[in-house]
């Protein structure tokens, strides 16, 4: 397959509300899409960055200067784009190996040669993953809210519409007792989980054993994401089974987080980790060693949304992913809207991502567009 051109498009979607974490409030969704454009076929990737540094090092901004830089030349001429033409997707992280960091740039531009050649081949990026399961069961994210009665309406929104698994966000102050409310409310049957974003210390161990009595499914990323012997030690206070999201960054960190202990669970998020095929190594991995893992979301739209569902697919994600409906996030998507049927989300078994944006809608939300010629 030959690369022509990269088309860079940045997005504005509004969300259906604010999204608090312990890092800030979203009210809207700034994305980047890339579509890879072939001698055969078109493909979509989604970076996953938000706007601000505030869940990784990466923004916005920073991955559309570095996929211009640095990025897109490789693949112009020579070595890099020799290697594209024979091995396609997988000679993207590979080329860009040298360059640090920056994985939600190199993990967009993965999907979107990916995608462009699983089209032209006609095969569904599910099945190329090795993904297992028609239906995904669907668990959702909810922020942080003023109050406990706020929170509860909304979990119990959430719960009618046939969410199969509720994650709260936590922080100091608004971490035990939401979740005892949300127990007290709902019954001790609601899988439930809980997300600090990197917010506690150490210090905190035993304010976070407290949670033990609330039989949560795991704890998100209690502290800092370079902190992977602390978690390890508070995994000795703690009962909850601590999962790791931002600290596991590839296969290598996720191997070194099992071998300490840090973690029994992992968050496996395709832009965090990469791309797509750094994500089924880190599923492997942990399935060789005995752990579970779910699918995080990074509040994608129909594109990243649909590439997530093939992923949870795979028979290692055993625990329910992020993958929640396009609903929940936003009031129009720009694909065909995934929903909730039973609790669970289709896995699309089309070409590709089995998705494609709708142009309509596409440009409605577009706020900038260029293209990089190859
Ligand atoms: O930590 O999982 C997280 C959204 C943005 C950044 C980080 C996280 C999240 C979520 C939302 O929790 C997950 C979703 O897309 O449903
Ligand atoms: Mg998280």
């Amino acid at each position: 397959m030959k690369l022509r051109a990269v088309e860079l498009r940045r997005i504005a979607m509004p969300l259906v509300g604010p999204f608090r974490t312990s890092f800030g409030t979203q009210y809207e969704r700034d994305i980047l899409l890339l579509k890879a454009i072939t001698d055969e076929a078109e493909g979509w990737g989604e970076c996953v960055a938000l706007i601000d540094p505030m869940y990784s090092p990466e923004y916005l901004a920073s991955e559309i200067d570095v996929l211009k830089r640095f990025f897109l030349p490789v693949f112009a001429e020579g070595a890099g784009k020799a290697a594209l033409e024979q091995f396609g997707a997988y000679a993207v992280a590979d080329r860009l190996h040298h360059f640090k960091g920056h994985r939600m740039a190199k993990a967009a531009l993965e999907m979107a040669v990916l995608d462009a050649e699983l089209r032209a081949g006609r095969r569904s990026l599910a099945r190329e993953l090795g993904g297992v399961h028609a239906t995904v069961p669907s668990g959702v994210s909810v922020g942080i809210f003023e109050s406990i009665p706020q929170l509860l309406d909304v979990v119990g929104g959430y719960l009618a519409e046939g969410y199969v698994r509720i994650k709260l966000k936590i922080e100091p102050g608004w971490d035990v007792e939401p979740v005892r409310a949300v127990r007290e409310t709902y019954g001790d049957d609601v899988l439930l989980q809980v997300d600090a974003n990197t917010a506690y210390t150490l210090r905190d161990a035993r304010h976070l054993a407290r949670l033990d009595e609330f039989g949560l499914l795991l704890i998100e990323q209690p502290m800092e994401e370079d902190d992977v012997v602390g978690h390890a030690d508070l995994a000795k206070v703690v009962q909850t089974p601590i999962c790791l999201d931002e600290s596991i960054v590839s296969a290598q960190t996720a191997a070194a987080a099992i071998r300490l202990g840090a973690c029994q669970i992992i968050n496996i998020k395709p832009g965090r980790v990469g791309g797509y095929l750094e994500a089924v190594r880190i599923h492997d991995l942990a399935e060789a060693h005995g752990l579970a893992v779910w699918c995080g979301g990074m509040i994608e739209s129909g594109l990243g949304r649909a590439a997530n569902a093939a992923l949870a697919s795979l028979p290692g994600f055993t625990l329910p992913g992020d993958i929640s409906a396009s609903g929940r996030f936003y009031k129009v998507d720009i694909t065909e809207p995934f929903v909730l049927e039973d609790g669970r989300i289709r896995v699309p078994t089309g070409p590709g991502l089995g998705v494609t944006p709708i142009p309509e809608v596409l440009d409605e939300v577009t706020t900038s567009v260029e293209t990089v010629e190859l």
